[in-house]
């Protein structure tokens, strides 16, 4: 917190000012990043990993390093990070949107895990534009218990019960929601306040709320619905750090003596890296003391917290995206089991086999729109004519004369399989299992209304950045014909 202070301190001189919300999204990460660090050493040593893998991709493969500086990635490689919370009630998730709205972050995505027999429908809060992005990337994936999904109906209502006592903000952060809604802004001294309230929000309690009794009857439903109910607040289950090399720190992971999961998710490694790839670290058992009716406490086993690394690769179009899916589950269904320890090698060849119809150069991907890019003019070669614009066949003719180049647009969401799995393997027992899936319908509606607000389609999104830098380039490229 002392740091994050300091450098508000710093970057602004005048107190009456408001503070970006970039500004305020980028200093919360900073505190978040601290304190999981010291609830979660472990979670440190993976930082560790992940820069040391990091700095020797950069050193020895300069046309990386060459394509994060067109892109502005290079500044911001270290503060990549994401974390997941999970919540219990309407009025969390509402409430939480607002809190996000006050750091930048909105929600984009709908993902319903039911159907991989997780309980939960979820969202990302993030920034939305690319300068924001480019500020700040921290994003929180927000996930909703589906209590409806609880059959035993006695059980559910002790569940509501213990969700409806409890209250996750402290008064003074929704204080300052309020007032950052009705001012439009935050000066420092309160931002400097909302960020260490609302910080609470995401803080490990080690004392229990509930009885072991109920908390034992929860989690033989699920392992998630005692993770939710059974706390006082939505304590971060895990940050991640983004890698230039997801494979090496997996392997990194084992000789430092911190245990991931069994496998990588997402797509297999390629020459030209597509939406995302993720592993883990198995979530460690925490004690834990469980509130009993006398108002004792028993102590008690809890598995929910780890650390995570990520590998971010290019964002897919509609089309992109449902090739990336039929390729993975057909590497899937050909497997014929949930990917674990013990098939994993096999697992990594029929993906690899899957994928090699999935184009592995940008170039491709663009002219058979798989993928999302931004343009750029390429000073030194313009001459051409600037009344084609409009026509693709002609902007592939520009690529091709290197009047224009093009970066791959990063995939700044989740993917519903890969986060099933992640969720999984941080469960007691999980991994070895195959959870049968929820037959519950997805309800994004549901979730809409919980939230108070529609979901941004992140398609759309990633569809006006590269439109956005088209025009730019386009205007650029006129400029100087
Ligand atoms: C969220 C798991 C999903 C990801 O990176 O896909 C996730 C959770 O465990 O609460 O974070
Ligand atoms: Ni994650």
């Amino acid at each position: 917190m002392d740091n994050a202070s300091a450098s508000i301190n710093s970057a602004f001189t005048n107190n009456d000012d408001f503070i970006s919300s970039d500004d305020i999204r980028h200093e919360f990460a900073l505190a978040m990043s601290a304190m999981y660090q010291q609830e979660v050493p472990l979670y440190g040593d993976l930082l560790d990993l992940v820069d040391e893998v990091n700095t020797e991709v950069l050193a020895k493969q300069p046309d990386i390093k060459e394509q994060l500086e067109y892109t502005g990635e290079l500044a911001r490689l270290s503060m990549e990070r994401h974390g997941a919370i999970r919540l219990g009630t309407a009025d969390e998730l509402s409430t939480m949107r607002r809190l996000f709205a006050v750091m930048g972050m909105y929600p984009v995505g709908y993902y319903d895990l039911a159907p991989a027999g997780v309980p939960v429908h979820s969202t990302a809060f993030r920034a939305i534009d690319a300068e924001a992005l480019s500020n700040s990337p921290f994003r929180v994936f927000t996930s909703l218990l589906r209590l409806d999904l609880i059959t035993d109906e006695v059980l559910k209502q002790q569940a509501k019960a213990a969700l409806s006592k409890r209250k996750i903000f402290t008064d003074q952060a929704i204080a300052l929601i309020d007032k950052f809604e009705s001012q439009g802004g935050l000066n420092l001294a309160d931002t400097k306040q909302f960020i260490i309230e609302a910080l609470e929000t995401f803080r490990w309690h080690e004392q229990a709320p509930i009885s072991k009794g109920l908390y034992q009857q929860l989690a033989d439903q699920h392992a998630l619905i005692a993770d939710v109910v059974g706390f006082k607040g939505p304590h971060i289950n895990h940050l991640t750090p983004r890698t230039l090399d997801i494979d090496a720190v997996q392997q990194g992971m084992q000789a430092r003596g911190i245990p991931p999961k069994a496998i990588i998710e997402g797509p297999p490694k390629r020459d030209c890296p597509i939406l995302l790839r993720q592993t883990s670290f198995k979530a460690l058992e925490e004690a834990v003391s469980f509130k009993n009716e006398q108002g004792s406490y028993e102590q008690g086993q809890h598995t929910a917290r780890f650390g995570e690394i990520e590998q971010r690769g290019v964002a897919l179009t509609s089309k992109g995206r449902a090739l990336y899916d039929k390729l993975l589950n057909k590497a899937r269904h050909q497997l014929g089991a949930t990917p674990n320890q013990n098939n994993a090698s096999d697992y990594y060849e029929i993906l690899a086999k899957s994928f090699a119809a999935f184009p592995d150069d940008y170039q491709t991907m663009h002219d058979e729109g798989l993928a999302y890019f931004y343009y750029q003019a390429v000073e030194q070669s313009i001459n051409v004519d600037a009344k084609t614009r409009l026509a693709k066949a002609e902007i592939t003719q520009l690529i091709n004369q290197g009047a224009i180049r093009i970066e791959p647009i990063v995939y700044e969401d989740f993917l519903p399989v890969s986060a099933a799995g992640i969720f999984q393997s941080n469960l007691k027992n999980a991994e070895q299992n195959d959870e049968p899936g929820y037959k519950g319908n997805s309800n994004k509606q549901e979730f809409e209304q919980a939230l108070g607000a529609q979901v941004y389609d992140e398609l759309a999104l990633y569809e006006a950045m590269q439109a956005q830098s088209l025009k730019q380039c386009l205007t650029a490229i006129e400029r100087c014909a």
